[in-house]
């Protein structure tokens, strides 16, 4: 059987007929019934309630009304980085950073793994839309799933129903993605091999791209980004391949409106890796009066250059799949305040009286929790509650924060973008970029340092460019190319860069700014800077701001504090130097020019302070 050449959607002209898809999968997979999802709300409450019967889904008590619990396997927890793979026919399109195969031999290994992986399962077929429906910059996409979970969970991320799939079957571009757990439950006979779980899963797991015909075939896994195949995999890997190939962005990147206390309205993007806090960014509650901050999304945007040559950004997403430990009243009130019910978690810890809980929430535990695995905990175990990566999914609408722009179709005007890294040092706080080029080459050398043994020792950079490490579809430094490119087109309409950085650490190892709320000061400044009100210094990171354009006054900072927080040594980003060397050096030829001659540039602010050059 031919799954990925007989779909002629790379060339963007035919697009196979979604019936005939649909029957092509189920007969590879051999599913006991096919179901197409309507998106509606009673569809969601008879899944709910098939949820509830199988045990996957433990309703939370009052006043939670509408909220589950899921435990998942303990061993299908996460992205499954090392399983995660992009198939083009030359090699150098997925680049160094990637795992890529060949997409012949692929499709050989996805023939034999899915064959006959939905026996005696569902498959649903979910038709959904990744931005407002017909949009122009949304796309369309068909996911079918033997995963009752991802069938619930898409109908919260994206935009599922009949409006998409009237457009589908209109012949609209979309992109087909397959999933299935794995755990077929019958035999080719029909005969019952086994019973269902709560949560069904592989072994064998395996995330597969194919941007070149823009399909997506995940096998194995039924958690978040593996399983939920409008997120990490269409609206970044392979969103991130057709906005190469049709002039526009995909990326990791939160999305908010900020106005100031005159009522003028800009709006910034900002690039953060993974567990960086771009949720707690994206629902600040400034500390400075007069501002205000609202969410437009927290994790992926796309952008497209308007008829007026002006980049306009959606969030291709229509809710929140956040990370559950660490949110609290404090550190996130208005996530906090969004999960008050119809919220699905996941990998949470339980209390007594069946409500969940995860590290964070509440200063200590409560007595009598139960573990993200089901069993008895306490503090002694030495182990978390809640999982690490313990989740929480939730429309957007829920959000106290929400822009109401946040579901125009037309998107709204980038005026800046922030590239933010985690740096004990090295990186200020704040630096614009000087031009275009550099703005590039501050998002191609994101790094976060990885925590280092000793408090205040220097941590293990991993270079993360543009925070999309794990989820550029294609070769990272076409993608580099790509923005340099867009550029040119944007010119005088081009949003401000900046690179930005919360986490530099004081020689004891203590956090030198207090972030969270505070990060709107950071917010002013650039702000001021779009608006032409202030000067800024040149140094080796960028245009960084003289200390008395920064309201901290009312933040106590000890002496000293502030001057550091901006502070570009020319010796450390010699070190930088070298750093970027090595990165760059991975992409060979693809490199494009401008970097080489933005890594001279910095070479020559820092010649004579220890770098190699
Ligand atoms: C996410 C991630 O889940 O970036 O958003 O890992
Ligand atoms: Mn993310």
């Amino acid at each position: 059987m031919t799954l990925i050449d007989e779909t002629p959607i790379a060339t963007g002209s035919e697009r196979p007929d979604v019936h005939a898809w649909v029957a092509q999968v189920a007969e590879l997979t051999q599913p006991a019934r096919v179901v197409w999802c309507d998106g509606s709300g009673a569809e969601r409450h008879r899944l709910i309630a098939m949820g509830v019967r199988k045990g996957t889904l433990e309703p939370l008590p009052e006043p939670h009304y509408g909220s589950y619990l899921v435990r998942s396997a303990p061993d299908d927890v996460a992205r499954v980085e090392d399983r995660t793979v992009i198939a083009t026919t030359d090699p150098d399109d997925a680049g160094p950073t990637n795992n890529w195969r060949d997409p012949v031999d692929l499709e050989a290994e996805l023939v034999e793994l899915f064959e006959g992986s939905m026996r005696g399962r569902t498959m649903w077929v979910v038709p959904f839309s990744m931005g407002p429906v017909g949009g122009p910059i949304s796309q369309l996409g068909v996911q079918v799933t033997d995963s009752l979970y991802a069938v619930l969970s898409m109908g919260t991320m994206t935009r599922v129903g009949a409006a998409a799939r009237e457009l589908v079957e209109a012949g609209a571009p979309w992109v087909p993605a397959v999933h299935s757990v794995g755990y077929p439950l019958t035999d080719e006979f029909g005969q019952q091999v086994r019973e269902d779980v709560p949560w069904p899963s592989s072994d064998t797991k395996l995330i597969a791209h194919f941007p070149e015909s823009r399909q997506i075939w995940s096998y194995g896994s039924g958690y978040g980004g593996n399983a939920l195949l409008g997120k990490k995999c269409f609206a970044l890997r392979i969103a991130s391949a057709m906005g190469r190939d049709q002039g526009w962005l995909a990326e990791h990147m939160l999305l908010v409106r900020v106005t100031t206390p005159e009522g003028k309205q800009h709006h910034v993007a900002g690039a953060f890796p993974s567990a960086c806090g771009k949720t707690n960014f994206a629902m600040m509650t400034p500390s400075l009066p007069g501002w205000k901050i609202e969410t437009l999304g927290d994790d992926i945007v796309w952008m497209r250059r308007d008829s007026e040559g002006r980049l306009r950004a959606i969030n291709p997403e229509a809710g929140f799949f956040g990370v559950a430990p660490g949110t609290s009243e404090a550190t996130n009130p208005a996530a906090h305040q969004m999960l008050w019910g119809n919220t699905i978690f996941t990998n949470c810890a339980q209390t007594a009286d069946g409500d969940v809980w995860w590290e964070g929430l509440t200063p200590t535990p409560p007595q009598g929790l139960t573990d993200w695995r089901g069993e008895p905990w306490s503090p002694e175990s030495g182990k978390p509650a809640a999982h690490p990566n313990a989740r929480f999914t939730v429309a957007a609408e829920q959000c106290p924060t929400l822009a109401d722009s946040w579901d125009d179709p037309e998107g709204v005007v980038v005026d800046a973008v922030l590239f933010g890294g985690r740096r004990a040092t090295t990186v200020p706080l704040v630096a614009q970029a000087r031009d275009w080029a550099h703005g590039v080459f501050l998002g191609a050398t994101m790094a976060s340092e990885k925590t280092a043994a000793a408090e205040g020792t220097v941590g293990e950079v991993r270079r993360d460019p543009f925070a999309m490490l794990p989820f550029t579809g294609y070769n990272a430094a076409d993608h580099w190319g790509h923005w340099l490119s867009q550029g040119e087109q944007l010119g005088e309409h081009a949003p401000a860069l900046f690179s930005v950085n919360w986490f530099r650490k004081d020689d004891d190892g203590g956090f030198l700014w207090p972030g969270f709320g505070d990060n709107s000061r950071v917010l002013e400044w650039v702000v001021a800077r779009l608006e032409g009100r202030v000067d800024a210094v040149d140094t080796p990171a960028g245009l960084v701001p003289r200390a008395e354009d920064l309201t901290t006054a009312d933040l106590g900072l000890a002496e000293g504090v502030l001057e550091q927080l901006l502070t570009a040594d020319p010796a450390e980003y010699a070190r930088e130097a070298d750093g970027v060397e090595e990165l760059f050096a991975g992409f060979g030829d693809r490199l494009p020019q401008a970097m080489r001659d933005q890594l001279a540039e910095l070479r020559s602010r820092t010649a004579g302070d220890g770098g190699t050059a």
